[in-house]
């Protein structure tokens, strides 16, 4: 692992990896640096409607020179977004777009390059071409040939799917076992995977919202078995009164942390890590209170908290109130040193 390289936030966070129980390790730390501290960058999954879409019309990548200004802040996480469809067209079983899977790469290279982490994650709610995914042998095999590509690159982290809803709490589960199969048979066995569960991850709703067949994923999250032992559990946190990050009025300044407060709980009594994998406030006080608020109750449960990824970056969100793109972007300047303090 390339140790002498690695700035000094890495540098920790692999000492902790080469623990087999990285959570006592961490436990040990006395600090207020998280070990995932990034955005998510957003472009490559937009125009979702148009299948394969227009590279320039529909979607776009990631602005390098962006993510260098987030690295040169100390940030060490990138949630690239991208799409099912347009990695591995037509059917679950097929071959990878190479056009669309080469600038995937290009970016994914160029985050890791530099020692960061680049978190792989279709945007697609456990849907394919709009359909639920309810084989998870396909799901195996979309998985163990989207994962290939990577399996040599340490710095990678998969995350099986953003945000599955409306589905069986049973299935949730079993897509994201089916998943992290198929990256291990691809050969990709150093990699972090982030799991996320069903009713669209949400920490605030992991152990009291139900699936169609009655299930929280508190039910049925926690028996997912990983050879390599390193799994993520990934959950999404708003602020506002419904908990979709579509408001500009979050609820209180303490709103964060009351929300994470029920997952942490689970994380710690089933021994799993998590990530709040995304996040976000408007540029408002009570907002910038409760993000910061939230930031500080992770760093100090970091004995299963292990980050936290703003919601979002990428280079077309233009006036869009969380959108932290350089250098424009209406919560830059409010919140990339607010989560930078964390890296
Ligand atoms: C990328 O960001 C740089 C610096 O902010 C800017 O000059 C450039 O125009 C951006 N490129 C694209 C394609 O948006
Ligand atoms: C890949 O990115 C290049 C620009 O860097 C663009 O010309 C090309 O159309 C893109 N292809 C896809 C499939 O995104
Ligand atoms: C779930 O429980 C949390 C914590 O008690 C609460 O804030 C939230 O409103 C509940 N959500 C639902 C949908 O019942
Ligand atoms: C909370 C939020 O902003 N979600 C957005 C995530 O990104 C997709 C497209 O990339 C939007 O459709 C969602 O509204």
């Amino acid at each position: 692992m390339h140790s002498l390289l690695l700035p000094a936030v890495l540098t920790l966070s692999m000492t902790a990896l080469a623990a087999p129980h990285g959570v006592q390790e961490r436990a040990t730390r006395n600090s207020a640096k998280l070990r995932f501290i990034g955005v998510n960058e957003s472009g490559p999954e937009f125009g979702n409607a148009n299948l394969p879409g227009k590279y320039g019309t529909d979607y776009t990548w990631p602005n390098l020179t962006s993510i260098d200004t987030f690295i040169a802040k100390g940030f060490n996480t990138f949630r690239i977004n991208t799409l099912m469809e347009r990695m591995i067209p037509n059917t679950l079983s097929g071959p990878l777009d190479s056009a669309y899977m080469d600038n995937l790469t290009e970016t994914v290279n160029y985050i890791t390059n530099k020692k960061a982490y680049a978190m792989i994650v279709p945007h697609n709610y456990g849907r394919y071409y709009g359909k639920i995914i309810n084989s998870p042998s396909d799901f195996k095999t979309f998985w163990s040939t989207a994962a290939k590509p990577y399996a040599n690159n340490d710095l990678v982290i998969f995350d099986t799917n953003n945000e599955y809803h409306d589905m069986a709490g049973t299935l949730v589960a079993e897509v994201n076992q089916a998943a992290i199969d198929g990256i291990r048979a691809a050969g990709a066995t150093s990699q972090y995977i982030a799991v996320e569960g069903n009713a669209y991850t949400g920490a605030w709703t992991w152990s009291n919202t139900t699936g169609t067949n009655g299930k929280t994923n508190a039910d049925t999250m926690g028996d997912l078995t990983d050879p390599s032992d390193k799994l993520i559990y990934q959950m999404h946190q708003y602020f506002d009164s419904d908990g979709s990050g579509t408001s500009e009025t979050c609820v209180s300044a303490t709103i964060g942390s009351e929300r994470l407060k029920f997952a942490t709980e689970w994380l710690r009594e089933n021994k799993k890590i998590g990530l709040v994998g995304e996040f976000a406030g408007a540029v408002n006080e009570v907002c910038e209170a409760a993000v910061k608020d939230m930031l500080s109750f992770v760093a100090s449960n970091s004995d299963v908290w292990t980050g936290a990824l703003w919601w979002a970056a990428g280079p077309w969100w233009s006036n869009y109130m969380f959108s932290v793109e350089p250098a424009g972007g209406p919560a830059f300047a409010t919140y990339v040193d607010v989560l930078a303090e964390y890296a």
